[in-house]
This record gives structure tokens, sequence and C-alpha cells, in this order.
């Protein structure tokens, strides 16, 4: 990995223009690289923001910007190390500038994810927390960016924690039987080993028992929309966005390729999967369309199957109502403004039917319901989910398999060599989720998916 004897520089801010921008620099050298740039006329206070302008090193007479400049210094900063953060306007030519400066002050640019990944390393965060800072960015909806935060302020970290330690007083005791074998069980009795592995093992599911949940939150659901062609489905499509963002005209066969977009229901993110009307055709765009489509519906977690109530009802709206009955289905019966060729009992559907006009305004509760309920029907949401990462879950159900073991083995009385091998499998699941040993290829990809700056 990089050395963190180099100091590094990166735009914080998302790129473009804004009120603000905020250029990041932080390693051992931040504050003489900042001291470089700026004209603030003495040293930076620590923690006070200090109006001042900033310089290019080729021409120093000019100021580039007035800014303001904070200067924290480690270990209380973000990454642990000395960090100066300089607020200019949110020009990206201006930002451009100042992180040139304080490049040639000595510093290089940071990698993506490197302000975090140093916070981990020097022990301000642990990979959970560091995780959630990305799941936080990243969130669409407020109950996932409610759920990141709890974990960033270390709801999973504090529970994970405290497994490990009493896992690690049981191994210790474990051990020292081992190692004085005379004694037997002296240290520990083999009831009192098996009760307090499962006592372990109840808390390791107590945090699993949430997490279906906590995916669904941090994950969302991917929702296709199928039918015949020019039934409504791109009008659904941007009815459920609230943005026109399909093409909607009253040529059958306007949608050709999968537009996708998320949107939220319930709180909860939902991939909306517009897709080309089902039919069979001639023309080579429209038939790799009704593939594509037929691709979508194997991997979505819901349909919504758009039938058009203004015209008969045709063996080809049948057809897909028998193809998409195993699946988790909203039929919506469109068009209802105008005279019904039919009626919506005369469809033979499973599971929920809405009849709507999508061309009318109204506020499709009864098809949102309808969908919400189809996707996550009772699942308890309201409660704040603790684990959500499904790298953590995996880990998690480790530790819980090999707990389990433990219990078992203990339960049988057997050597405590197995016993122990058991439980140290399950402090290293749990350890590998805090990031205490985590192999530098997995650290590599978490820290990939973040953007530069963060
Ligand atoms: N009267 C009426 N017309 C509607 C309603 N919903 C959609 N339409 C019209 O139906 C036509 C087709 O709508 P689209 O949303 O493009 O249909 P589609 O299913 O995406 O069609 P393809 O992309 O061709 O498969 C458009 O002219 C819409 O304005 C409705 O509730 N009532
Ligand atoms: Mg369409």
């Amino acid at each position: 990995m990089y050395s963190p004897d180099d100091t590094i520089v990166a735009v914080a801010t998302p790129p473009g223009r804004g009120g603000i921008g905020v250029v990041r620099v932080s390693g051992p050298a931040a504050g003489g690289a900042a001291a470089a740039v700026l004209r603030a006329g003495g040293e930076l206070q620590p923690r006070q923001a200090t109006l001042t302008s900033v310089v290019a090193a080729a021409a120093p007479g000019r100021p580039l910007d007035q800014v303001v400049a904070t200067y924290f210094p480690g270990p209380a900063s973000y990454t642990g190390e000395d960090v100066v953060e300089i607020s200019g306007h949110g020009s990206p030519v201006l930002l451009r500038q100042i992180v040139e400066a304080v490049v040639r002050a000595g510093a290089r640019l940071a990698e993506p994810g490197e302000f975090t990944l140093r916070a981990f390393v020097n022990g301000r965060m642990d990979l959970i927390q560091a995780e959630a800072v990305a799941d936080l960015i990243d969130a669409v909806t407020p109950l996932q960016a409610r759920v990141a935060f709890d974990q960033l302020e270390g709801t999973v970290t504090a529970t994970i924690a405290s497994i490990d330690s009493a896992l690690f007083d049981l191994t210790a005791r474990l051990e020292a039987s081992i190692d004085f074998p005379e004694e037997g069980y002296h240290f520990t009795a083999a009831v009192a080993v098996a009760a307090e592995t499962r006592g372990l093992l109840q808390r390791t599911q107590a945090l699993l028992a949430n997490a279906r949940s906590g995916r669904l939150v941090r994950e969302g659901r991917q929702v296709v929309i199928l039918g015949k062609p020019n039934v409504g489905k791109s009008t659904l499509f941007n009815r459920l966005l609230d943005a026109p963002r399909a093409i909607v005209t009253d040529v059958p066969g306007t949608t050709r390729d999968l537009l996708t977009e998320t949107t939220e229901i319930d709180g909860l993110p939902v991939t909306l999967v517009d897709t080309a009307g089902i039919r069979a055709t001639a023309d080579a765009v429209e038939s790799e369309g009704v593939a594509r489509a037929r691709g979508a519906l194997e991997v979505a977690a819901a349909v919504l199957l758009v039938l058009d109530r203004s015209r008969p009802l045709e063996g080809a709206d049948r057809d897909l109502l028998r193809e998409t009955a195993a699946a988790d289905r909203v039929v919506v019966v469109n068009k209802a403004d105008r005279p019904a060729r039919w009626e919506a009992p005369d469809v033979p559907a499973a599971g929920p039917c809405v009849t709507v006009s999508l061309r009318e305004a109204n506020d499709l509760c009864e098809l949102r319901g309808a969908l919400a309920e189809v996707l996550w029907g009772d699942e308890p949401l309201r409660d704040t989910p603790t684990l959500s990462n499904l790298r953590h879950i995996l880990l998690v159900e480790q530790a819980a398999a090999a707990l389990a073991r433990a219990a078992d083995a203990a339960d049988a009385a057997a050597p405590e060599e197995l016993i122990l091998a058991d439980l140290q499998d399950a402090r290293g699941a749990l350890e590998e989720v805090t990031g205490k040993r985590t192999a530098e290829d997995v650290l590599q990809r978490i820290f990939a998916r973040f953007c530069i700056g963060k």
C-alpha cells in the first residue's frame, strides 16, 4: 500500500462548481505545505478558521484566491495525521491550482479513499466505520443515511468488539488449560465453556437478526416494468420517478433499451427498469430490446406488469401473465380513463392488481403500497438495522457457525484443542469485519470503492 510518510492532497468536494470547494491536505508535511502556499502571516492556529489567501508557487506575488484555512493537528484529526483544509471558492479551475500549488510544496495527489484509508490505518476508525463513510456518502434515502451514520458512530463496532473481547478471554482460559494439562479443565469447566459459548452465539445471532432488512436498506431492490408495447410502461416509469426520464409516445415500440433509475419507496431504494414492449418483431434493434427485457425479469426482485384496459386483452398479455406468475408481481391495469374493454377480474392474476390511469394526475398511493407490500411485506424496517453490508453479514455468519460448532464440541466434552480451534475461527471472522486482521487485497477492494478526496 501507499506510504504513510507521504503527504497527500485532493479536492474533497464534488467535481463541478459550487459556493465553496475544499482542498484537503494530510500527512507529516501538511503544515509545511500549507505554510508554503498560504499567506497567513505566521503559523495556522490549531482548529481555528483563518481567513487568508493562497498563492501559486510560480507566482508568489499574486494571490490565486481568498480562502479559509483550518489546521487539525494529528492525532485528533480525520486521518490521525496533521491535516489542513483549505476552503476556496468552488471553481474547478481554482481548486486545481490550489492542489497544484500544494503538490509543488511537497505533497502528492491522493489515491481514491486514501484519507479514509489513513484514518483506518491510524486507528481513527475501524473497517466497519470506514465502509460506513462510503455508504453515508452514497446514501440515496434518509434511512440508508441513518443506518450508515449509526455504523459510523460505532454501533456495530462496539457490539463486535465486546463479543471479540469475551472470546479473547475465553480462548485465553482454554489455552491456559491446554498449557497446563495436568490441571484438566482447571481454568474453565467444560459446562462453563459451553454456556459461555452459547451466550456469545446468541449475541452474534442477535446481530444477524435484522441483517436482512439492513441489506434491504443498503442495497434496495430491483423492479422491472414489463408489458406489451404501448401499454404505458414508460409512463409508469416516469410517474414513479417523478421525472420525464423515458420517452413516451403513442408509437408502439418506443422504448428499445433498458432504462434504469433509482427512486425510493417507503424510504427504501428501488431501482426501476423500464423495458421494451414485449412482442414478436422483425426489427433487429427492437428484438434485442425484447431479449433484454426478458433478461431483466430474471434478475429483478419484483415485476410491475402493465396491461392496457382500453384495448382487448390479447394472447401476448396472457403469455406475460403466465410468464410472471411465479415472480413477486403487481399487475397494473392502466388507462382507466378510457372505456374499458375488459375488467380486472377477467385477469387470472395471482397477487395484487391495481387499476389506474397513469395519464391523469393522481397520487399512485395504492400502486406504491402494493409494490411495497410485494417487496418487503412486513419486514421490520422502522428499527434501524445494525448490519447492512454483505461483507460484514457473511463474516458474522461464519463466526456464528464457528461458535455453534464450539458450543456443540464443549457440550460433548470434546478436547479443548478442538473447541479452541472453533473459537479462534470465530474470532478470526469477527476481526476481519472490523479490519483487525484483513488481507491487503480486501482492503484495496474496499477502498477502491471510494472517490478521490474521501
Ligand atoms: N389514455 C391514456 N393514455 C395513456 C395512459 N398511460 C399512458 N398512456 C399513453 O399511452 C401511450 C404509450 O405510453 P408509453 O408509456 O410510451 O408506453 P410503453 O408501454 O412504454 O410503450 P413502448 O415503449 O412502446 O413499449 C402514450 O401515448 C401515453 O401517453 C393512460 O392512463 N391513459
Ligand atoms: Mg416505453
